[in-house]
């Protein structure tokens, strides 16, 4: 058998399998003619961007209307036909087979989280049957030389939004250990700092279980004070805010602001995109807060523009609902002056190769990225794969609790151990450095 016939894919098959939220999810498994197998599952998002690729869902009332038996029924007919005798070693002729099945600009005829667990389970059946972890295989398919470095995690603390039923507003206060040497010491110093948050809103009253994400629900009257709390929560750890561990927030402005205007609930107050940018902007100033995720909705460009010219140099602007991982509004954003960090999720894409597009048009306008897991996870650990493959700087996958995110944090630390370095990259890499 050649090397490429042992590539070709002689099975696609859907399977239905349940996310962190209780939810079904949809796994697909390839397999190729040399016997290598690839497995994927597709995650989920509670706070999506209008753009993203289309979660096909049934509706009605199974299971919420979340089941996905649309979804599947199109991997394991559509989808195996088109796909079968394909050489999965070409992802971007797999993923174009499934663009071109598709046939819409958002996947909507065979669902994104359909597309995007074929797509990664041809990924990995591609790296098995190269005999490499797939982290490996992307890094040398890449042409890269050199030891690849571990990205420099964000982790949820709190969690707020559509993540905690808008118990707060904000949807992520989230910490990153920008002051760590390595891999190894972001997690024990985030593991600390969640200690510290749970004792300190144990004492106080203040908790109402765990968001999501992993994060702890909060009943904090003010969105600010979650950031307060955040603050004291690394000093009650033993570290240096700013120095050792920052914070970091996703504001996901689109769930609370349309047309240009805001409302906190939780506050119980309306403002305009100069307002919000106002306010936040003043948090950065009071707290060390070195990241920024859609400080604005989706549908307020001037607004992100006004932000980001009035923000500090050292903060980090991402655009996740903004942005959805796709190339085209990356390089606008780069041009416009919006964001200096896009998010990157393979969902909101559909396929590998539109999600290293959009990766890729990060790196080439000088952007930052950071690979991301959704709010619906599952042991699924490809996005660790991704992003120490491709080279990402950073890597975003919710709190430091619950195994569909320790999972991720885990297998990075195997990885490392693969590598031989738990090395992050150099601290200039980043805005904040
Ligand atoms: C986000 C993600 C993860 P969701 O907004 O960045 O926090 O949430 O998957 O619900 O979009
Ligand atoms: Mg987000």
């Amino acid at each position: 058998m050649t090397a490429s016939s042992a590539t070709a894919i002689t099975s696609v098959k859907g399977r239905r399998v349940w996310d962190s939220r209780g939810r079904p999810t949809v796994e697909a498994d390839v397999t190729l003619a040399g016997g290598a197998l690839g497995r994927a599952i597709a995650p989920a998002g509670a706070s999506r961007g209008s753009h993203e690729a289309i979660d096909l869902r049934d509706g009605g009332p199974r299971f919420g209307g979340w089941d996905v038996t649309e979804a599947l029924r199109q991997i394991n007919g559509a989808i195996a036909r088109a796909l079968g005798g394909l050489d999965a070693a070409d992802q971007d002729a797999v993923d174009a087979a499934l663009i071109a099945l598709d046939g819409t600009p958002n996947k909507a005829n065979l669902g994104g989280n359909a597309t995007i667990a074929v797509s990664m389970a041809v990924l990995h059946a591609a790296a098995a049957a190269a005999g490499k972890p797939l982290w490996r295989h992307l890094w040398d398919r890449g042409g890269n030389s050199g030891t690849p470095v571990l990205p420099l995690p964000e982790i949820q603390i709190f969690g707020g939004g559509a993540h905690a039923g808008r118990r707060i507003d904000v949807q992520d206060f989230m910490v990153i250990a920008t002051g760590a040497d390595d891999y190894d010491q972001a997690l024990a110093w985030t593991a600390e700092v969640y200690i510290a948050a749970g004792k300190i809103m144990a004492e106080r009253g203040l908790l109402q279980g765990v968001a999501d994400e992993g994060g702890f629900w909060p009943a904090f009257d003010a969105n600010e004070d979650a950031a307060e709390t955040l603050l004291r929560a690394i000093e009650k750890a033993g570290l240096k805010p700013g120095e050792q561990v920052a914070i970091s927030l996703d504001i996901a402005a689109s769930e609370f602001g349309r047309g240009g205007r805001y409302r906190l609930a939780r506050e119980d107050r309306g403002m305009s995109s100069g307002e919000l940018a106002e306010m936040l902007l003043g948090w950065v100033g009071r707290y060390p807060i070195v990241s920024v995720e859609d400080p604005m909705a989706e549908d307020d460009p001037e607004g992100f523009i006004a932000f980001a010219a009035a923000a500090p140099k050292h903060l980090q602007i991402v655009g996740d609902d903004f942005l959805v991982t796709s190339a085209d509004r990356v390089r606008a954003a780069a041009r416009d002056k919006t964001v200096n960090c896009a998010l990157i999720k393979p969902n909101q894409a559909g396929t590998v190769t539109e999600t290293k597009a959009a990766f890729d048009a990060a790196q080439a306008a000088g952007l930052g990225a950071i690979v991301s897991a959704r709010s619906g996870e599952t042991e699924d650990v490809t996005i660790v794969h991704l992003a120490v493959g491709w080279g990402a700087r950073q890597l975003k996958v919710g709190s430091f609790t619950r195994s569909e995110r320790m999972a991720k944090w885990n297998e990075g630390l195997r990885v490392a151990d693969a590598l031989g370095t738990a090395a992050l990259p150099p601290k200039s890499a980043f805005p904040w450095g």
